[in-house]
């Protein structure tokens, strides 16, 4: 296990700076754009000689993605939040033992779509999950592994809820997807005020851009906070 992996966060959440490995995570709200700008954002460093893994959640392991299965296919719904929480976070250990720990252990940079922000929004935020509880379930789940830095995309509800139903086209909504959309503007905002109190591990970059812009403005923020020079 390298520094990355057993290194306490500071008190507003920020992890030390510390090499070579990193952990990097992306949140937003629908369609913000995560899954498209941790590509781009992993070619990028890629190109500059980095080992990169790219994950995501729920899943990144193979018990992690069966249990996103049963998630995202509404199957978990009936038994309420915290039963969903405790799902996200038995997925999570899973995937931070299987796949997260090792890879910043051999000193790789690790990306993330979605990490236990999404747990404190989804079921603590706008889920009725207490944050004691939320806060409970985190620990156990990720230990001592918490990310770097955290990317987050805001997008206006509306904006995002079209790219979702865009890209979806005829196939069927997840069981998030198909929520209100005062539920998913109640989600930006918790998303935004966790960025409010950790101002040292979050980085929010406006995702309602065009692609390269939104792409020039995350690689700017990583390469400000980790310490990497922005030109090659
Ligand atoms: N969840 C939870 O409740 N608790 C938890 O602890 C965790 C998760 C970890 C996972 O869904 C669900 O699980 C999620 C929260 C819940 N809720 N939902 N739904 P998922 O993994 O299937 O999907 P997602 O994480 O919500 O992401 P997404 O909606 O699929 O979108 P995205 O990754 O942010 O965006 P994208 O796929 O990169 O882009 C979407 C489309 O927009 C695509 O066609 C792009 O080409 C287009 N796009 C991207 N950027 C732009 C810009 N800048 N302009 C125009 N168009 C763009």
């Amino acid at each position: 296990m390298n520094d990355a992996a057993t290194s306490a966060s500071t008190s507003d959440g920020a992890a030390p700076p510390r090499t070579p490995g990193r952990f990097i995570t992306f949140e937003g709200g629908e369609g913000a754009g995560k899954s498209s700008r941790v590509a781009e954002l992993a070619e990028r460093l890629r190109r500059r000689g980095y080992e990169v893994v790219v994950t995501r959640e729920p899943g990144g392991s193979v018990g992690a993605e069966a249990v996103r299965h049963v998630l995202l296919g509404g199957a978990a719904e009936a038994f309420g939040p915290l039963a969903e929480a405790l799902l996200f976070a038995a997925a999570r250990a899973d995937h931070v033992d299987q796949t997260i720990r090792p890879a910043l252990a051999r000193g790789a940079w690790v990306i993330c779509d979605r990490f236990y922000d999404s747990t404190r929004v989804y079921q603590g935020a706008t889920g009725d999950v207490s944050a004691d509880r939320v806060a409970l379930l985190e620990e156990i789940a990720v230990d001592d592994v918490r990310p770097d830095l955290t990317v987050l995309l805001d997008v206006p509800v509306e904006e995002g809820l079209r790219r979702a139903a865009a890209r979806r086209g005829d196939a069927v909504a997840d069981r998030f997807e198909i929520e209100d959309a005062t539920v998913h503007e109640r989600r930006r905002r918790a998303f935004l005020a966790l960025a409010r109190a950790e101002p040292r591990r979050f980085v929010v970059v406006d995702a309602a851009t065009d692609p390269a812009t939104v792409a020039d403005a995350v690689w700017y923020g990583v390469c400000t906070r980790l310490g990497l020079a922005e030109k090659d």
